[in-house]
């Protein structure tokens, strides 16, 4: 019993150590570059996911740390998953249509809220009306706060692209607070 229980402490402790995430990356023709990269830890996975009808590959390049490759896989839905567990820089693309191409960069990155941080982008800054912000983990919430600290507007979050319309507000600037489960992180934002 008492070994049991030991045993389940340490694969918590172990567990907890290192938050192991997987990334979720649609793979399609016309993907840009930034939408096909990314910055993980050691241990992370990425999952590309097929969403259109065309052949694709997720094929390593010759330059690339770790070598992976998914072969030639049709058809939306179909899947390619990769551990990545050295440091280092792996740029990858297509074998069928070298347009799509991206770079999943490991490093170790001094905390999760630093890794959450990183992998949202927010655009056009400075916003006129629509504030498109995009975010590799699934965002729940938003808060946007004027300079003064005091909160103006608040509202859920769509998962990985949340569109916030910011035309009522008055010109200036904001900071937009996001979360997803347990993580947060602020950004400045323009609003013409
Ligand atoms: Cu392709």
């Amino acid at each position: 019993m008492k070994k049991i229980k030991l045993f389940f402490l340490m694969a918590l402790t172990v567990s907890m150590a290192n938050a192991q995430t997987t990334f979720d990356l649609d793979w399609f023709v016309g993907i840009s570059n930034a939408n096909a990269s990314i910055t993980i830890e050691p241990g992370d996975t990425v999952r590309w996911t097929w969403t259109d009808e065309v052949p694709h590959s997720v094929t390593s390049d010759s330059g690339s740390q770790e070598s992976f490759d998914s072969g030639i896989l049709t058809g939306a839905g179909s899947q390619f998953s990769y551990t990545f567990t050295q440091v280092g820089v792996n740029p990858y693309e297509c074998d069928v249509h070298s347009s799509m191409e991206g770079t999943i960069t490991v490093d170790n990155v001094a905390s999760i809220a630093d890794k959450f941080r990183m992998n949202i982008s927010f655009y056009p800054n400075p916003v006129a009306n629509k504030l498109t912000v995009a975010s590799l983990y699934k965002l729940d919430s938003y808060k946007i706060y004027n300079i003064l600290g005091k909160l103006v507007a608040q509202g859920a979050a769509d998962g990985n692209i949340t569109e916030i319309d910011m035309a009522s507000l008055e010109s200036g600037m904001y900071f937009i607070n996001a979360t997803s489960g347990d993580m947060q992180a602020t950004f400045k934002v323009v609003k013409r």
